[in-house]
């Protein structure tokens, strides 16, 4: 069993799992999520990987970037397939043929949101034993930006262009985390590797907990989100600024803001404008314009409802 030690330190001094040269854009998001998460492993580890940009360009064949075992699911059923593994995995201890691993899932927001929303909230009910995270970009990006559950409002993609007739995306961000979290699981929790502590520290409270855990990282796209590839980070640090992505905890039910959100509540100045988050991403270009003033505001008022209930149910 490794011990945790999340410094700067500890975390250098511990195994990369994801290895360099895999074919991920750069600037994405998704390895950073990726790797982060995989810091706070604590030993013998199973990952398990639905269709999306991160399984497709890890795994080109006939290489891999995965130094530990990993197999591929189907776009729709990663939630169902880490349960296949964690019950293996429990045989095989029963049986005296060593201790289980820990089982981890990682997918995309549209097979969470969408496509594989079954399979996780079956795994949530029957309390499997593994932590899913999901990483969470916005859209369909491996099959070319197509808009998806979690694409917000007014969002550009290729399935919701912005022109005289349409402004994007007109539908709004499914609340996931609250869903997930009425599940009443053991653990929930939203981060962005902006704040990477708290993102691992937050992996590792998944990875112990028995049952079932959700974590949910923000994780740009730099050729969906439109953004220079240096933006990654302060992007990812803009959503949590700007409380468009809150940090918060669920834990046994218990809500609690974390890390930048917490000071935030604290001290509501350092609260930034939602369009310092939106400025920097091209699929959000029209909303910086004049003329659309009106719907950049009703995005800014969106983004304090939200922030306001989130401060609620964590009792600030
Ligand atoms: C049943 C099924 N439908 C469609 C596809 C095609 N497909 C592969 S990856 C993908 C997009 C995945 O989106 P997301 O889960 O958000 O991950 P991302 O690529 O954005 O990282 C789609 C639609 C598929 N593989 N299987
Ligand atoms: S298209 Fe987007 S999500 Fe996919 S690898 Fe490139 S930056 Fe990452
Ligand atoms: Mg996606």
């Amino acid at each position: 069993m490794n011990e945790f030690n999340p410094t700067l330190k500890g975390l250098a001094a511990k195994e990369e799992i994801l290895m360099p040269g895999h074919r991920l854009c750069a600037g994405c998001g998704a390895s950073i999520v990726v790797r982060q998460v995989l810091k706070a492993t604590r030993g013998p580890t199973i990952l398990v990987n639905a269709t999306g940009c991160l399984e497709v360009a890890t795994t080109i064949y006939p290489y891999t970037s995965w130094a530990a075992p990993w197999i591929h699911s189907a776009f729709e059923n990663t939630a169902a397939t880490a349960s296949g593994v964690v019950a293996a995995e429990r045989a095989f201890e029963k049986k005296g043929l060593g201790k289980r691993s820990d089982v981890i899932a990682f997918a995309g927001d549209g097979g969470t949101y969408d496509i594989g929303f079954q399979a996780l909230s079956g795994a949530l009910e029957r309390g499997e034993d593994f932590l899913y995270v999901l990483y969470d970009n916005e859209a369909y990006m491996n099959t070319g930006i197509q808009r998806s559950g979690s694409t917000p409002r007014y969002a550009w993609t290729t399935t919701t262009p912005v022109g005289p007739a349409e402004m994007g995306k007109l539908e709004y961000k499914k609340p996931i985390d609250l869903i997930v979290a009425a599940h009443d699981i053991p653990y929930a929790a939203t981060a962005s590797p902006a704040y990477w502590r708290d993102l691992i520290v937050k992996a590792r409270k998944g990875i112990e907990v028995e049952g079932p855990a959700f974590l949910h990282a923000i994780s740009t796209c730099d050729r969906g989100w439109r953004h220079d590839t240096g933006e990654t980070v302060e992007i990812m640090r803009l959503a949590v600024e700007t409380c468009y992505f809150p940090l918060f905890e669920v834990e046994n039910g218990e809500f609690r803001l974390t890390s930048r959100s917490k000071a935030i509540a604290k001290r509501p100045e350092l609260k930034k404008p939602v369009s310092e988050f939106l400025k920097l991403q091209g699929r959000f270009s029209h909303l910086i314009k004049p003329e659309n003033a009106d719907k950049l505001e009703e995005v800014q008022k969106g983004v304090d409802r939200y922030w306001e209930k989130i401060k609620k149910l964590c009792g600030e």
